[in-house]
């Protein structure tokens, strides 16, 4: 007999997805931990659900999380379901006063005040040993790894390890994990949190970060939901993602070159982005909204009445896919269009500011600089550091000093506005 765990972490609950078009219960996270508890009790059958931390948003959200945490606990021990929790650097204060270890039994929130700490899971005389450590504090500089004390673990037992973290990112203050000390004590999987995507090695040991299970912003594309894990030995572990998240959120390029009006362009635009979504229809299980980042791409003659054309799809636009209820919206709408312009090379040779904004923009394009581009940058530079030296933001003032010249915004906002220019500029000659 195998098995079963289904394992996530990142719920965040308190928090719901953003730019959801309508005020729907559905983006609350609260309610992807009750599809959560149903999926382990009714379809998946698991035998343990583990929880990587980061699952209430924050401290106050105590009274929003105590309902819906403490009715799951209840329903899973009701169903024979154990719990193995850490602690996130997002709960890590109010996760242990939302766990009443009287009160449930099946319930175990390991390594808490950062001290490793090992239980084990036995069920119809099969055993997994989980071992875990929780954050103690919001701030964690120190690899939790580095620290593993655990000697009692019987490498003859399949051995699960939960642990909230960022992987190889050595100056963070949240659990910098050495990827390499993975492999340094007995375990076959390591289950963690702290990422809300999806990322995984299947060598050995396992590692995994199941990601968020309730996408909850741009930032999270693609499917979500928590992982199942059917150990049928410690060598022979089967994974499988289960999506559960009602938002999905994606990105689209549309290249609009030779949509010359404004229904074309429309029709472009939406017809493009029709397909794509139908295209996935297979792949959205339990999503109700999907929501797309656009970028339009291409050339065009007027830059500026494209963006009067479009930008009222961000706020209008909600459509639903087939008879499937679910809607397709859109929630932001990049325009990365260039001039309609012959040839860049030749017009970039004069002298007039057409041929000062051409410069600029190959320049930009091949990451070089022009005096025009410096000065620019000067300008920019001189002003924001007035902006960010003013008092009104020493509150918000990091010790990092802003660095102008590097900031990849202000170069594709240049690049932008030179395009626009640029765009008027030739239009205006041609009229
Ligand atoms: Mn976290």
């Amino acid at each position: 007999m195998a098995l079963k765990i289904l394992a996530t972490g990142d719920i965040h609950i308190g928090k719901k997805s953003s730019s959801v078009p309508l005020n729907d219960e559905e983006s609350a996270t609260k309610n992807t931990w009750e599809k959560i508890v149903n999926l382990a009790i009714k379809k998946e059958k698991a035998d343990v659900l583990v929880l990587t931390g980061d699952i209430v948003d924050q401290d106050n959200r105590f009274f929003e999380a105590i309902g819906p945490l403490q009715d799951g606990f209840e329903k899973l021990k009701q169903s024979d379901i154990s719990i193995y929790i850490v602690a996130g650097n997002h709960d890590y204060d109010v996760l242990p006063q939302l766990i009443d270890p009287e009160r449930y039994d099946n319930v175990h929130l390991l390594g808490v005040n950062g001290k490793w700490e090992m239980k084990t899971f036995s069920k119809n005389g099969e055993k997994i040993q989980f071992v875990g450590w929780s954050f103690p504090s919001k701030h964690v500089s120190e690899d939790p790894l580095s620290k593993f004390d655990i000697a009692e673990i019987d490498s003859n037992i399949t051995t699960i390890g939960l642990v909230h973290g960022d992987v190889d990112v050595p100056d963070s203050k949240y659990a910098p994990i050495n990827s390499k000390n993975f492999s340094t004590p007995p375990v076959h999987a390591w289950i963690l949190g702290h990422i809300h995507k999806l990322q995984m090695k299947e060598s050995e040991p396992i590692v995994y970060y199941p990601g968020s299970p309730h996408a909850l912003s741009a930032k999270e594309q693609g499917i979500h939901g928590p992982i199942l894990f059917t150990i049928h030995t410690k060598e022979d572990i089967q994974i499988k993602q289960i999506p559960v998240s009602p938002i999905r959120y994606e990105n689209l390029s549309i290249n609009i070159s030779d949509k010359s009006d404004e229904a074309r362009v429309r029709d472009a635009v939406t017809s493009k982005l029709y397909d794509d979504a139908q295209s996935k229809i297979m792949d959205l299980e339990n999503v109700s909204f999907l929501i797309y980042d656009i970028k339009l791409e291409g050339w065009h003659s007027k830059i500026r009445d494209l963006e009067t054309w479009v930008n009222p799809i961000v706020d209008d636009y909600d459509q639903e896919i087939d008879t499937t209820e679910i809607r397709l919206s859109v929630r932001k709408i990049l325009i990365d269009v260039q001039p309609k312009v012959e040839n860049l090379e030749k017009l970039a040779q004069g002298s007039s500011p057409a041929g000062v904004l051409a410069r600029t923009i190959i320049a930009l394009q091949k990451g070089e600089t022009t005096d025009f581009l410096d000065n620019l940058f000067e300008v920019w530079k001189s002003i924001h550091g007035s902006i960010s030296t003013a008092s009104t933001y020493q509150p918000l003032r990091t010790t990092e000093r802003f660095q102008f010249e590097q900031n990849p915004e202000s170069k594709e906002y240049i690049l932008k506005e030179c395009n626009r220019i640029l765009a008027e500029l030739i239009g205006q000659k041609t009229q």
